[in-house]
Formats: C-alpha cells, structure tokens, sequence
C-alpha cells in the first residue's frame, strides 16, 4: 500500500477494534499495513530504539490506566449510593494517601526518564561513523554530498528534485490525473543511495531558509537551518526504498521536495559512489601539468579552511 493511500486509511481507522489490533498487531514490518495505528519499526538502530521506547512507554501507561480506571469503576459500581453507599469522610483528607500518590508518579517518571534518557544520547551519538554525508536544503529541492566513505575522502555532489511526472501533473489546471502516478509527490529524478550495515553520519544545513529533513523509516528528523551544522546519524538494516518530505514549512512549494533514499547493500553502493564520483578541485590540480616555474619554486604554506565539522 503506497504512503497516501495509508494516511487516508489510518483517517478512517477509528474505534476499539482498531486500537485492540493496533496493540496486538506484530511490528516486525517497516511498512504501513491496512488497520495500522501503531508506530512503524522502522529499518534503522536509530528507529527500533526509539519504537521499543516508544512500547515500553505505552505498556507502562496501560498498566496504569488499568488500575486507575479499574479502581475507579469499581468505585463507582460497589459503592454507589443506589445500593446504600456512605461517603467516607475521614479518607478523602488522608495526608498519607496524598503523599504516596504524589511519589509513586515521581517514581514512575524517573525510572521511564533513564532508559528514555540513555536512548537520546545513543540516538546523538554520531562518534566513529563510517560514511559522511552533507544536505542542504535549498528552496525547493536538496543538495547530497558524500563527504567520505571508510576513512577516504569522496566528491559525489548532486541536486535531488520533485520528479518529472509528478511535477508536471501538480501544476494547476494540468488536467493529469495524480493516482495515476506512482508515488506522486514522493519521488525525486535522483535519490540519495545508502550503504546498509553502515553508521551513516549527516550534516545538515540550507542555503536560504529553514527546511527540515524527515525520512520516516530512519526514525528521525532534523532540521536544516542557514548558518549552522546539525547533525544525525542512522546505520540502515533492511535494504529498500524510503521517502520522505521537508518538514518545515519553507515556502510555496514547501510540499514539493521529497526525500528518497534508496539502501543498498555496500558492493552496490561502492559502485553507485564510483559512477557518481565527480573529479574535485584536489584531482583536477594533481592532473593538470605542472608549469616548470611553480614546479620549482618553494610551495608557499598552504592553509586551507577546514571544511569539516568536527562533533
Ligand atoms: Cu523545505
């Protein structure tokens, strides 16, 4: 089922046997199934760690909402006036209650508050990655730079536009019909491939305004802000397509910069990384011929601006 179609699906999935099956349903499955309100898994570390947070989060709130709930049906049913029920005066004031229920919340908030803790700071730690890639955002389309791959420095650059079809059928009064293309809106003329099995580190900024890079099934979000370097990491375990959008509101055609990462086992990357390598500054110096007079000449000290952001 394509992503559209699901969001309107999960619109009308609405009710208890929805949510019963939402809570029962497995989440093994990166994709978004009929009847699904659940989180979906993801296919990233990133991903599944913020999913299993995200259960065990929700199991706990279950578990609590069952004893409220519970205690307060029972309550009403048991001790209801129809069947002769007195009100308790001495309880309500019970100043011993009142502290235990004022430090058992506390208490359940600091012990979800150091696993939820401890899977930020591993979702921030972008130290010993493998691969660095920069985006920058830009009005209405992104730029991907594969910084470096496994220690070697890389020059693959490209822009990454709203595809041809879906392009020409958004344009008003273009008399297309936009079911019938596929991933409308979704798909770009060039997407971004991946390595899987790879801790991937991202540097985001933008050359204009703020725009906000969100690929869902990597399990994350980031902001691409002028003037500043933020930073992700994600490492892909299931190879595959995956789309995403700008989600920061940058314009008028905010709507029209989808995000498609392709993952692919790292034989196929290697290769991608080859075909779309293209020579830098650096490579064309060392081929180009040396003039004899600078070949002679003492090199003056060369002191180049250092274009990588340290974490
Ligand atoms: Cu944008």
């Amino acid at each position: 089922m394509d992503q559209v179609s699901a969001m309107k699906q999960i619109g009308k999935t609405t009710g208890i046997a929805g949510m019963l099956l939402a809570l029962c349903a497995p989440a093994a499955h990166a994709e978004i199934e009929r009847w699904q309100l659940n989180l979906t898994p993801g296919v990233t570390e990133t991903a599944h760690a913020a999913y299993n947070m995200h259960m065990i989060m929700l199991w706990i709130c279950v578990v609590i909402g069952l004893i409220v709930f519970g205690a307060m049906f029972l309550a009403m049913f048991r001790f209801r006036t129809s069947r002769g029920a007195v009100p308790d005066v001495h309880w309500t004031h019970s100043t011993k209650m009142e502290i235990v229920w004022t430090i058992v919340p506390v208490l359940i908030l600091v012990v979800m508050a150091i696993p939820a803790t401890r899977t930020l700071v591993f979702m921030m730690d972008t130290r010993d990655a493998e691969m660095t890639v920069k985006v920058t955002g830009y009005q209405w389309k992104w730029r991907y730079e594969v910084l470096d791959f496994e220690g070697q420095p890389q020059s693959v650059n490209f822009m990454s536009t709203l595809d041809f079809e879906s392009n020409k059928t958004r344009m008003l009064r273009s008399g297309l019909d936009p079911y019938a293309v596929p991933n409308y809106l979704l798909d770009v003329d060039k997407p971004l491939v991946l390595p899987t099995d790879t801790k991937i580190r991202f540097l985001f900024t933008a050359e204009d305004v703020i725009h906000a890079w969100w690929v869902p099934d990597l399990g994350w979000k980031q902001d691409a802000v002028p003037g500043f370097i933020n930073e992700a990491w994600t490492r892909i375990k299931i190879p595959g397509t995956y789309r995403g959008q700008c989600t920061e509101l940058c314009g008028k055609d905010h709507g029209f910069m989808p995000i498609v990462v392709r993952a692919v086992p790292k034989s196929e990357f290697t290769q991608w990384l080859a075909q779309n390598s293209r020579p830098g500054p650096q490579a064309i110096a060392a081929a180009a011929p040396v003039p004899a007079a600078a070949a002679i000449a003492p090199a003056p000290a060369a002191v180049a601006p250092q274009t990588t952001a340290t974490p």
